[in-house]
């Protein structure tokens, strides 16, 4: 499609670059070194477009998404399939004696992210390019991804994540475009490293501009020359360290200067880019700047942008504060991710003032302005004091994205009514008509026709063309095929053959042995206490003792799979994964409960191996309790792919039941609205005397059954459940209130599974042809209509 008289066949092209990258035949290079050639020819395949739609996008009103993280993961096989070159990729790479599979696993994730608010980025740059949006991703390179994760004795080790040290050719390093950025102790430079974004069926190639540190002079000779030595290689490190790791904590804030360095840096370096591009098209005049830019904010992370942006047009372009306000307050839109508390960024005072002192000095007049507009509308000075964006000794980040932004939303239905009502409730009430949902989206092209292609198949094949994977509604004509058993058939045969491929891929990568008769029940997300990965582990620790003492011999086949990174720093995260492992290790051992139950941990999880999880999932774990998830992703693509929900009323599975209907889905557990009463008169110690089989399954944590290997965790878990009178209420996250509830609907689903296959089939059907609204396409269309106001501007 985009085989044009100016780039050759890739097949033509793939031999050269593998001998430049390899300096070998390809017949006998690696396939790390061939992976290397073959990315080359797809760059040099998309160039021209690329550069084609950065001039038309350069000229005309573009969106910013300015973001702390992009979870990429792996580009090859993303952009064969965009421009549509798989199979003629697949063909040359095998006419040269390699296979496009394994040439395909030699590539590293770009795990430049934490967990979904990073892959939602990488998701909504997916869908800007397909849908022709002049949308750009700001954010950093960073030299380090998230950590890579191994399991030692069932305890998590973490260990860098060297994802570009050989090189990386999906950036482009642009040395052109630099910009210098000043700290009050320390100016550096900034590197632009630009990775093409392409699109489905598009010729427009988007771009995501990742900025490098580097130090704003080369080698200083002299120093080297002298006692100086040592200050020259400091200096520089300094500044390199800039962008040497992503931190690795999602949920729980940690005022670490480093990181607000970081954030400063990116911001600062993007709206100079944006800045020197408007000044080329439109001229020195930045009182039009709104027009032609909109900049949405992923969270707080880069909030900084808005005094920054104010200071680079009052101090470099010479406006008024007035002026300057009323730009930034037509540019920004707020996106909120979470309800947590302990989430919410402030930065001391303190930081601000040895960091950046002008900037300091804006942020304080944002306050004193926000206080006096405040006070005008007659608001109370403890309310005032509350909101504004310095108080206690800190910067708000939130408050000040409240305040700045024309837009301000949440990610689920449930969870933008809960930061209405309750986390942003101040701001909600003098400004209601900011607020707004954008539910969340996936993108259908990674995560269904390239990561299931078996399934990709058949919806081509029954809807007479593949207009699905860009218009992903289309899947809802064929609803009707629930009635036609053949389909239904069919559709069981490819979740068995998806659940043999993914016994093959684990067997290989961890030694795993698994059956793919068992039903594939999997829970993968960050280890965090809300989300609840304890409660699953309890289930499993109960059927154990259910098999084991008390004899049930019509409990269904089960592999339990989980993959989760807890952050360094989260004690009792860690502690979780390593009774998850110890529960492991005790029925994958046990002669008579392993004939029925295997438990798995998936080292490493990320995103590659999320394309092999979930198109072999049967149940899809989506088990927070009720207010604590704002949104879910995963709950989208495993429904995508045909995996049931096992879930709370929380986040996105709201939606989700809505769309598929409650017969297709599997809801327990309190309701958010339910749970403030539930509260009052909860107390753990009755659940764990009252509920069936959930004393024993408890005690076995610190009883013998299971080892902890003298750390005290598992005994810290029991407390955290069952303590009362010490300083934190037990079970804040109502583990042992929905622990019944849970239960119950865990065993009939299984039952279900086992009792009735067809009629299984039809409820993933169901969900299948439902996931429409779960594209990432429908969101960012609602984004680019609502909030951005954003035309497609195709280059042909
Ligand atoms: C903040 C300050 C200091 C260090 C780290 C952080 C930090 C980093 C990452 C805070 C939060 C995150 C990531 C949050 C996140 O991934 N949230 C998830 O966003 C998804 C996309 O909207 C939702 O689907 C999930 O429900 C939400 O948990």
């Amino acid at each position: 499609m985009t085989d044009t008289a100016s780039h050759p066949a890739l097949s033509q092209t793939i031999g050269g670059h593998v001998r430049a990258a390899a300096g070998k035949s390809p017949e006998s290079a690696s396939a790390r070194k061939f992976w290397f050639g073959l990315s080359d020819a797809v760059m040099e395949n998309l160039a021209d477009n690329w550069e084609a739609t950065t001039k038309a996008y350069a000229a005309t009103r573009q969106q910013h998404y300015f973001s702390a993280e992009f979870l990429m993961g792996r580009a090859l096989l993303n952009n064969l399939t965009n421009l549509g070159l798989v199979d003629e990729a697949e063909k040359a790479v095998s006419e040269l004696g390699h296979s496009l599979s394994d040439v395909l696993e030699a590539e590293n994730d770009a795990a430049l992210g934490n967990g979904g608010l990073g892959r939602l980025a990488a998701c909504f740059l997916d869908s800007c390019a397909t849908m022709d949006l002049p949308v750009t991703g700001y954010g950093l390179l960073y030299r380090y991804g998230l950590f890579r994760q191994s399991v030692e004795n069932g305890f998590q080790v973490e260990q860098p994540d060297a994802w570009k040290e050989d090189g990386y050719p999906f950036v482009i390093r642009r040395e052109d475009e630099q910009y210098t950025v000043t700290f009050d102790d320390m100016v550096c430079r900034a590197i632009p490293y630009d990775m093409p974004i392409t699109g489905y069926g598009t010729d427009n190639v988007g771009t995501l501009r990742l900025w490098k540190a580097e130090p704003l002079h080369e080698f200083d000779y002299e120093a080297f020359n002298s006692q100086r030595f040592t200050d020259a290689i400091v200096e520089r490190e300094r500044v390199m360290d800039l962008c040497r790791v992503l931190y690795p904590n999602d949920t729980t804030y940690a005022g670490k200067v480093l990181r607000v360095r970081q954030q400063y840096f990116f911001t600062s370096a993007s709206l100079q880019s944006m800045i020197a591009n408007y000044i080329a098209h439109h001229g020195e005049d930045l009182r039009d700047f709104a027009r032609y830019n909109c900049i949405q904010l992923n969270d707080t992370h880069p909030v900084l942008a808005i005094p920054e942006l104010m200071r680079l047009l009052m101090d470099d372009h010479g406006l008024g504060w007035e002026e300057a306000w009323g730009i930034v307050s037509e540019t920004f839109a707020y996106t909120n991710h979470t309800v947590l508390a302990e989430a919410l960024e402030q930065w001391s005072t303190s930081i601000f003032q040895q960091l950046f002192g002008r900037v300091w000095e804006i942020v304080c007049e944002i306050d004193r302005r926000f206080r006096e507009d405040m006070r005008s509308r007659g608001l109370d000075e403890e309310r005032i004091n509350y909101m504004s964006p310095v108080h206690d000794g800190n910067v708000h980040m939130a408050w000040i994205a409240c305040y700045a932004s024309f837009s301000i939303n949440g990610v689920a239905a449930l969870h933008t009514d809960i930061i209405r009502a309750e986390t942003l409730r101040e701001w909600n009430d003098i400004w209601p008509e900011k607020f707004n949902n954008k539910t969340n989206g996936v993108t259908p092209r990674r995560w269904l026709k390239m990561c299931n292609p078996r399934l990709a198949e058949l919806l081509t094949r029954l809807s007479g063309d593949d207009a699905w994977v860009t218009d992903l509604d289309r899947l809802a004509e064929l609803r009707h095929f629930a009635e036609d058993d053949a389909v239904m058939d069919e559709l069981l045969a490819i979740k068995d053959a998806n659940k043999k491929d993914f016994a093959a891929w684990i067997k290989d990568r961890q030694g795993d042995t698994l059956d793919h008769h068992s039903i594939y029940d999997v829970q993968i997300k960050r280890l965090h206490e809300y989300k609840r990965q304890l409660m699953n582990a309890l289930y499993i620790l109960d059927l154990y003792f259910r098999i084991k003492v008390d004899g049930e011999n019509t409990i269904p086949p089960r592999t339990f799979i989980f993959g989760a990174k807890a952050a360094p720093g989260y004690v009792r995260a860690k502690a979780i994964i390593k009774l998850i492992n110890a529960i492991a290790e005790l029925v994958n051992n046990d002669p008579v409960v392993s004939r029925t139950l295997r438990v798995v941990f998936v080292e490493n999880y990320n995103v590659s191996p999320a394309e092999h999880i979930i198109p072999a999932a049967d149940v899809s774990e989506q088990i927070s309790t009720a207010g604590k998830e704002a949104s879910g992703t995963s709950n989208m693509k495993f429904m995508m792919n045909g995996a049931l929900t096992l879930g709370t009323l929380d986040g996105a599975n709201v939606e989700i039941v809505d769309a598929v209907g409650e017969e297709n889905a599997y809801i327990f557990g309190a309701r958010n609205e339910e749970l403030p009463e539930l509260r009052r008169t909860y107390r753990p110690r009755d659940a764990y005397e009252t509920v069936p089989g959930l004393r024993r399954t408890l005690d076995a944590l610190v009883d013998g059954h299971l080892d902890d290997g003298q750390s005290g965790m598992f005994h810290d878990l029991l407390g955290s459940l069952l303590d009362e009178g010490g300083w934190e209420t037990p079970d804040v996250y109502y583990v042992l209130g929905d622990f019944a509830s849970y239960r119950e609907t865990r065993d009939r689903m299984a039952h279900d599974y086992v009792n009735d296959r067809r009629a299984w089939a039809r409820k993933c059907w169901i969900n299948i042809c439902e996931s429409g609204r779960f594209s990432s396409d429908r969101t960012i269309a609602d984004y680019a209509r609502e909030v951005w106001h954003l035309d497609a501007t195709p280059i042909r």
